[in-house]
């Protein structure tokens, strides 16, 4: 900072409490979860690590993905292991590594259109991300038939993104999330809003 402004020792401090906060911000992003969670600490820890034991995921396929897109993937992740109200859209599967998934799940509006414009700029090599993966280094590496493209390009619009990636785990609503009818991957610690849309899908089943 000498550069810019003077450094004192409280310009320093303040640089590094911000920091500081910064990182336990990022490591906080499944405690709106915290009183009802179908996730362990230690799950709510992992979704915050780029290492993640959980999927051996790997982010930064196309290079390094940016901080703004990398939390709306923690988030997903916090909301897709820890939700208690994902019920009314659980069905069985037969796959290697889990015998249940998540369909369709009405994504509000805000949760999904952030997300598009927060990644917009990053870059990804494949449209849906559970499948088709060169596994042999034991994370997920673009195949050599793919290159890397922004993700405006493979995902045009929002709802492409959150429908596309987790091969329609979302479903893309018009919902706001005042609405009451979508489920929100984002919200703040107190009452879990997600209850009572998932209510109001158990009563109203199509
Ligand atoms: N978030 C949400 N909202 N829904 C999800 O279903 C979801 N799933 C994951 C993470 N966040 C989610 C898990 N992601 C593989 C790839 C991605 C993944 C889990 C596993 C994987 O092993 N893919 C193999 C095929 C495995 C198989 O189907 O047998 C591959 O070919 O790449």
């Amino acid at each position: 900072c000498e550069n810019v402004v003077p450094c004192t020792p409280e310009l320093l401090l303040w640089l590094s409490a911000v920091a500081i906060c910064s990182l336990y911000y990022y490591r906080l992003q499944c405690s709106p979860w915290k009183d009802n969670a179908c996730c362990t600490a230690n799950t709510s820890e992992q979704a915050h690590s780029d290492n993640s034991y959980l999927y051996n995921f790997e982010w930064n396929h196309c290079g390094i993905m940016s901080e703004a897109c990398k939390k709306h993937f923690i988030q997903d992740t916090c909301f897709y292991e820890c939700s208690p109200h994902l019920g009314p859209w659980v069905q069985m599967v037969d796959q290697s590594w889990r015998k249940e998934r998540i369909l369709n799940v009405p994504l509000c509006r805000e949760d999904c259109e952030t997300w598009w414009e927060d990644c917009k700029d990053d870059f990804t090599c494949k449209e849906n991300w559970h499948v088709g993966w060169d596994w042999t280094t034991g994370r997920n590496r673009c195949p050599s038939a793919s290159t890397c493209q922004l993700f405006s390009t493979v995902f045009p619009t929002a709802q492409n993104l959150c429908e596309k990636i987790w091969s329609n785990s979302y479903k893309y609503t018009t919902y706001a999330k005042s609405s009451g009818r979508c489920m929100q991957m984002w919200f703040s610690e107190g009452t879990n809003p997600n209850k009572q849309v998932a209510e109001y899908y158990i009563r109203n089943v199509s």
